[in-house]
């Protein structure tokens, strides 16, 4: 195996956290930018920390890539004998149990390509602090539970930086001599450093205001680009509704004066939560009808309430350690999931939401990089902001909801904010929260947070006509993951109905009950194996299973095709309704896949075909869901189920097996298809409300389907759309159909030419390519990195291209011979040397190399090897490409 030795980077373990030996109780910044170099002047009120064991331990505070200019102990010059530096670290050994320290550091945003701490954005400084981007600033404490109270003045230019914000509240401001002008800012809530931020530079603000429940006014402003100004108004309407809804839902009000969101182009996930200034993504702030899709408003109100959701869940509670992200994360993506689910359609976010974590989280449970919710180990923390950690974290955050209903988890809520307001705290300290509210023993249930892997649940029903019951026998098992060979069963919510002959819920009466209960029930399930027997049932019952997906599992229940027809046309839970269909679906779809790669005829089963007519012409049915209903699964996801029933990936048969569905219904359902797609049809202006997102998603399946077929009326039918959108939803999904085909290349060419300006719609134009199974190959990918609006240094394009191409487009990435892999490689390795954490990113597109057929799990082993043998690898791409080797 090349270069995986022992001077590789060492993991940090959860078992050796030990508190800090010294606190911070103020931390007073100056900074002066400019050019070429900025200096940073810190001075720290420091005490030692009672709780550490010993009394004598030496200072050591973490900087990375600093320039120490200066360095003052209660307001002496400390000489070079009484400190040592080395890279990642300044300690001072003896230190009083009380002082003062001021630092003063150099540093560089200008030439800092990672986007972690302090760096440039066109002539604009921003700043990314967490996880660990605080000690590129200056010397700190840089741990989560460290937490001060922060002042920070700024000093700059006045002409080139006219714009100074940092955290908490503006406290004064003024003119300097030679045109610079500073700004001082007061935060008066401790704080983790990595919820600091500052930015600088010539931006425009949208201003608002929100009065909160108990009457006080708080000041609302987005920052943007100057040209951006007339994309903020969603973002800024979705400020006030997520400030609205955790008053109404949580009791929980906004605590500073003034809330700013600024919005940048060079960031390297969604958005962050510094106190009192979110620093977001534009793809997350800047929104117009005719440049952001459905989608995209989607996107922005659930990212915006997100980050809003943390000012309580991540700030004013933090989290004592890394390995205690999802304490944050998990809870906060399941507020802003409820949130979501209270705007619009709460079904749809929920079967989204469900597809999402099977798409992404199951892989993620099945391969190398399986961690437990609260993982024990990494490498390099920002490799753990993980779909396990958010969005399975988010399923265990539901599961305490699901287990003591609404107003239990609202009680659990209070109990945790009445105890930890102004805390860091552990995954631990929740549940114990939500287990005291309620006096609920929530004991097993820690196995959530512990145990990785995705558990199935294995159900088999039996029907006792004579005796009338109907009795489920319940299995739970768990496979290895690295590190985890045994798992202990896990306390599962099963949400149940049983469903009658004509589609209705039955009464549900366990045995040794007295009453019987209408529609769904939440059954407890702790033990590896459980029997359930209802009783008083005249007939034999369908079982609706998991419903609303009560638990990130995998489900067994052996339906008959005839049992899920009866489920996909009547459940009461729209969840399940739509997994019934997806089950038959998946079913069928791997019955083409084995066909293709057995080199026989591809043709759908005539009862998959009925079930889905009946579907589209169900006008009564919520169009979206509908939609929802007539999306085939992703290729990736496909590729994970053949995994999963011990078959080698084979990434040709997959595309041949998905495509041939998605033909033959359009084939077979082309007359549906266009009547829905003239139903549908929408002349009004554009606009993002739920009803009308949902017309547009089902016209838009359904022009999607149309487009499989070669006929130039329908291609036609494509361009007209493209031509006639006032939207940039209808135009993409037109696009979408034209790439495809060789009309596309007019269209492409006229789409660039029209957004040549603006950036996220140019993120569309290649993600569209990267994604087409007629463009989306190598070389074409590797063409359009050149084009002029690509750049490997900005994240949203390494994302909407190579990251798209990587990621979602199985047969084009897996191409036969290897070009795929040597291009992902190449690529990896150089964006790591701008970029580690994007390129970390990246190189999980390796995660499923063991699981391809042999020749290209050799081509791809090999591609591996050759980036982990790499010198000067990062620390982050080391830790994926190690875990892939092993
Ligand atoms: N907390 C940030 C993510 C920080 C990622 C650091 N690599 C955004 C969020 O989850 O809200
Ligand atoms: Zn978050």
């Amino acid at each position: 195996m090349a270069k995986l030795d022992a001077t590789a980077p060492q993991p940090i373990q959860l078992k050796d956290y030990l508190p800090p030996a010294f606190l911070i109780d103020k931390v007073d910044l100056t900074f002066d930018l400019d050019e070429d170099h900025s200096r940073v002047t810190s001075r720290l009120v420091l005490h030692r920390n009672p709780a550490h064991p010993d009394t004598r331990a030496p200072l050591r505070l973490d900087g990375r890539e600093l320039e120490l200019e200066a360095l003052r102990l209660d307001g002496e010059p400390l000489d070079g004998s009484r400190y040592e530096l080395d890279a990642e670290s300044l300690t001072i050994a003896s230190m009083p149990d009380n002082a003062i320290l001021e630092i003063v550091t150099v540093i560089h945003p200008e030439t800092n390509t990672s986007l972690n701490g302090l760096y440039r954005s066109g002539a604009n400084f921003y700043s990314q602090c967490e996880a660990e981007g605080f000690r590129k600033i200056t010397y700190y404490l840089d741990r989560p539970d460290v937490m001060a109270r922060f002042t920070t003045t700024i000093v700059a230019d006045k002409a080139k930086w006219p714009v100074l914000l940092s955290n908490g509240n503006k406290v004064g401001e003024g003119a300097l001599d030679r045109n610079r002008h500073w700004v001082k800012w007061v935060d008066p809530f401790k704080k983790p450093a990595y919820l600091f931020a500052l930015v600088a530079g010539k931006l425009s603000k949208l201003a608002d205001k929100f009065t909160t429940a108990s009457g006080r006014e708080v000041a609302l402003e987005i920052w943007v680009e100057p040209a951006d100004l007339d994309k903020c108004d969603h973002a800024m309407a979705s400020v006030k509704k997520s400030m609205a809804w955790d008053e109404q839902r949580y009791g929980l009000e906004y605590d500073l004066d003034t809330y700013m969101i600024v919005a940048v182009g060079d960031f390297n996930m969604g958005a962050m939560e510094n106190k009192g200034l979110n620093i977001f993504n534009t793809k997350y702030v800047l929104a117009r009808p005719d440049t952001a899709t459905d989608i995209d408003f989607d996107g922005i109100e659930s990212v915006i309430a997100h980050e809003y959701f943390h000012n309580w869940t991540g700030n004013r509670v933090t989290c004592r350690d890394w390995f205690q992200l999802s304490l944050k994360e998990g809870l906060t993506v399941f507020r802003d999931q409820e949130f979501s689910a209270d705007m619009g359609s709460a079904p749809v976010q929920r079967i989204e939401a469900v597809r999402a974590l099977r798409t992404h989280q199951f892989a993620e449970d099945a391969g190398p990089m399986a961690h437990p919710v609260r993982p024990e180990s990494y490498i390099e923390i920002n490799n753990f902001y993980t779909v396990t950690v958010y969005e399975k974290g988010a399923e265990v955050v539901r599961m305490y909801q699901t287990l003591l209903g609404r107003d239990g988890f609202r009680r659990g809520m209070d109990l945790y904010f009445k105890r930890h307001d102004g805390q860091a705290v552990t995954c631990d300290d929740f549940r114990a929260a939500m287990a005291d509210a309620n006096g609920y023993d929530l004991d097993q249930f820690a196995r959530w947070y512990s145990q990785a892997g995705t558990p199935r649940l294995t159900v088999r029903g039996r029907y006792d006509a004579a005796a009338r019951s109907y009795t489920l026998e319940v299995a739970q098992s768990c496979p290895a993951t690295p590190g985890q060979a045994e798992k202990l069963p896990f306390h599962i919510p099963l949400a149940l109905g049983l469903v009658g002959p004509d589609g209705a819920d039955l009464p549900l009466r366990l045995a040794g009950e007295t009453e019987a209960t209408a529609g769904t029930r939440v059954l407890s399930v702790k033990g590896a194996r459980e029997t359930f027997v209802f009783e008083d049932l005249a007939v034999e019952p369908v079982p609706s299973l998991l419903r609303n997906f009560s638990a990130p599992v995998q489900l067994d229940f052996p339906y008959t095709r005839a049992q899920l027809i009866h489920l996909l046309a009547h459940d009461g839970d729209a969840f399940c309704r739509w997994e019934a269909g997806q089950t038959l679906m998946l079913q069928d779809l791997q019955g083409l896949i084995e066909a293709a790669r057995a080199g026989k005829p591809l043709a759908l089963a005539d009862d998959f075909v009925a079930a889905m007519r009946q579907v589209l012409a169900d006008e009564a049915l919520d169009p979206a869901l509908v939609a929802l209903m007539l999306t085939l699964p992703a290729e990736t996801y496909l590729a994970d189920g053949q995994a999963g029933h011990g078959l080698d990936i084979d990434p040709d048969a997959i595309r041949a097996g998905r495509e041939a569905m998605k033909l033959g219904l359009a084939q077979a359902l082309r007359g549906e298809f266009k009547q829905a797609y003239v139903r549908l049809q929408d002349d009004g202006p554009y606009r993002f409300e739920a009803a009308a997102v949902a017309r547009r998603s089902l016209r838009n399946v359904a022009l999607s389907y149309l487009g499989e077929l070669d006929e130039p009326v329908l291609i036609e039918l494509a361009g007209k759309q493209y031509a006639a959108a006032n939207n940039m939803t209808d135009a993409q999904a037109a696009l979408a159909v034209l790439v495809n085909w060789a009309e596309g290349d007019a269209a492409l060419a006229a789409f660039a030419a029209k957004w040549a300006h603006d950036a996220l719609v140019m993120d569309k134009w290649f993600t569209l390519q990267a994604g087409s199974r007629r463009l989306g190959t190598v070389a074409q990918v590797q063409r359009l990195m050149q084009h002029p609006a690509f750049s490997l240094a900005n994240p949203n394009k390494v994302r909407s291209l190579v990251g798209a191409f990587v990621h979602n487009n199985l047969a084009g990435f897996h191409a036969a011979d290897g070009s795929g892999y040597d291009f992902a490689a190449d690529t990896i390795l150089a964006v790591d040397k701008l970029n580690p954490q994007m390129a970390a990113r990246l190189a999980g597109c390796f995660n499923r190399w063991k699981k391809l057929e042999p020749g290209r799990r050799g081509l791809m082993h090999a591609a591996i090897e050759r980036v982990a043998g790499h010198a000067g690898l990062s620390r982050d791409v080391y830790e994926i490409v190690s875990k892939n080797l092993q």
